[in-house]
């Protein structure tokens, strides 16, 4: 179905009957407008944005959800390709022609007396090949704000996509946040995403998950390239080289941490380029290069503090771009500045909880939402990468993998090759966390962190990754990592956040051959005293477990594996199976 712009909107105006109908140019201009619209607005009883204490917080504002509509919900998440097939077992599916059906019931006149904002955008920096055309609709006043944080709106796009219909379509309305009432359907093969009934981020910025991992994976699948949850990084040596990193961890494990860290070691410096997605080619000298698609963050603010990830904190206080958006995190009202656990030690006195209630410290309840949320640009992070615009990508020379895992999986491991890091990255499994709606603390497999997020069948996927290696010249070493493994009191006995930073430094050894590695079941071990733990005071037991492997939860391991890899039948690669074979001989 090609359609021009014009057409788009169009239709969408005679599909959703709104009253006015708003086209963004992604000025400053228009950004404040559309924040005093928000003050002025109401959805379901709340109002949508409230400023917040500007001297504190510059250019800050506050918006509360419904409480039913605080996480991505992935029973409500489909992808509808013509063979169900091809969306495979990893994704709900439905018929192409029946998902349009019911959701055409739904837009139609949902805007009724409202406004529908046309969001032309770019994903990636536009000056780039690897960047993506897209126009998302939407009646929410908060998305079309956070698209403008999260992504190039307006002008750019226009003029980018010009007469042409080929561009990413993204239809949206919030509808009236009714859970019963919610879908978000996903058309890879037509580039069309609907979502209805939800404001959240993961559901209603459409650039964010649904094109630009959904649709922009099978994409990459089509035309050879990766589309991946993954933080960039650059990491500075001090010798003043920038070796650049991917990491894939589920989501909630810290992957906004990891990317902003501050090195532990004098002379080391980490440059950020990304939080949550990377798009990767095959570019100069037959070489991964990645981009962030991305123009934001749009991080878990509940644990995010000075101790923990203080390069956030200053970004969330800098005041370049206009405005951030602080969603469903508690309130002190003292001072009229958001608050969550984590930010400061002791609990405000006035502190309204994220659903506006006085805060009742007693409650056992945490004031903000788990799930709390900032949208924040990225070029107000201090530690933005020069290279960020750079719109050939870097050169990525080393992939981190992880999960969060309180036993099994050692702190730190590297694959041998290409192919043992594909299968590697296949079975990471990770505890359930409060980004996804669901059940808490559970083990589920997540491969290479993109169950929730591949759009397509994953065994195509894993086929895919494995062609990618053979085209690629000089492959990246894969490592995988764990920081969360914990002992017999239930404690993590790896410190985490900026010490993660040591691991990392090991890394940079190892692609600089600069020491080497003691051979084990699962793959290539740091030799003993190889990490540099200089300053921490951490037991050479202690060390020792991090680094473990147990053959009895090894043994379970595999069988979850053989459990999970059995839901794709024949079309797990026959490397990866192979990969599991040799695996379960050694336990
Ligand atoms: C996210 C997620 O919001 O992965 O980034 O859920
Ligand atoms: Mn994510």
């Amino acid at each position: 179905m090609a359609m021009s712009l014009d057409l788009f909107v169009k239709e969408m105006r005679e599909l959703m009957i709104p009253s006015n109908v708003y086209i963004m140019d992604g000025s400053q201009e228009e950004a404040e407008r559309l924040v005093s619209i928000a003050q002025k607005s109401e959805v379901d009883g709340r109002v949508v944005l409230k400023e917040l204490n500007d001297d504190e917080y510059p250019n800050s504002y506050y918006h509360r959800s419904n409480p039913n509509d605080v996480a991505r919900t992935e029973h409500l998440t489909f992808v509808c390709t013509v063979l169900k097939e091809q969306a495979g077992p990893n994704n709900n599916w439905m018929d192409p022609n029946k998902a349009k059906e019911k959701m055409m019931g739904f837009f139609k006149g949902a805007m009724k007396g409202r406004t529908m904002y046309v969001i032309p955008f770019v994903m990636g920096t536009p000056m780039s090949k690897y960047a993506k055309n897209c126009v998302q609709v939407t009646d929410s006043v908060y998305v079309a704000l956070s698209m403008r944080i999260m992504s190039r709106v307006g002008k750019q796009a226009i003029e980018r996509i010009g007469s042409s219909s080929d561009f990413f379509r993204g239809i949206h309305s919030i509808g009236d946040v009714n859970p019963d009432k919610r879908f978000i359907m996903h058309f890879p093969q037509e580039n069309l995403v609907m979502s209805f009934g939800s404001g959240y981020g993961g559901n209603a910025l459409l650039g964010k998950k649904c094109y630009s991992l959904r649709i922009a994976s099978y994409l990459g699948y089509q035309e050879g390239w990766l589309a991946e949850h993954m933080v960039i990084m650059g990491v500075q040596s001090p010798e003043g080289k920038v070796t650049y990193f991917l990491g894939a961890f589920p989501s909630a494990c810290g992957k906004t941490n990891l990317t902003l860290l501050e090195p532990v070691f004098k002379g080391y410096k980490i440059w950020t380029l990304g939080d949550d997605i990377a798009w990767i080619n095959i570019g100069e000298g037959g070489r991964l290069y990645a981009i962030n698609p991305e123009s934001g963050f749009f991080g878990v603010a509940s644990g995010t503090g000075v101790n923990t990830n203080p390069v956030m904190m200053k970004t969330l206080k800098n005041n370049k771009f206009y405005p951030t958006l602080f969603t469903n995190t508690a309130v002190d009202n003292s001072n009229n500045t958001p608050w969550w656990e984590g930010v400061s030690n002791d609990i405000p006195s006035h502190l309204s909880d994220w659903q506006g209630c006085k805060y009742d410290r007693n409650s056992g309840k945490p004031a903000a939402h788990p799930n709390s949320r900032f949208t924040v640009s990225i070029y107000n992070c201090p530690t933005l990468s020069p290279e960020y615009d750079n719109p050939r990508g870097v050169p990525i020379s080393g992939i981190i993998f992880g999960g969060r895992r309180k036993d099994t999986i050692p702190l730190v491991y590297e694959t041998k090759d290409w192919s043992s890091g594909v299968f590697a990255a296949s079975i990471i499994g990770s505890e359930t966390t409060a980004a996804a709606s669901g059940q808490l603390g559970n083990v589920r497999r997540d491969p290479m962190a993109m169950l929730p997020f591949c759009g397509y069948s994953m065994g195509d996927y894993f086929q895919h990754w494995l062609n990618i290696g053979k085209r690629v010249k000089k492959p990246p070493k894969i490592f995988m990592v764990n920081w969360f493994r914990k002992d017999e009191d239930g404690k993590f006995m790896w410190p985490g956040f900026k010490d993660n930073s040591r691991v990392i430094k090991w890394m940079l050894d190892r692609i600089e051959g600069k020491t080497g590695v003691r051979e084990c079941e699962i793959g290539l071990f740091p030799q003993e005293g190889s990490i540099d733990l200089s300053g921490l005071d951490i037991k050479e037991k202690t060390m020792q477990k991090l680094l473990k492997i147990d053959r009895g939860e090894w043994k379970k391991e595999i069988s979850m594996i053989e459990e999970f890899y059995a839901k794709f039948g024949d079309k797990i690669p026959v490397d990866l199976r192979n990969h599991l074979y040799a695996l379960k001989e050694k336990f």
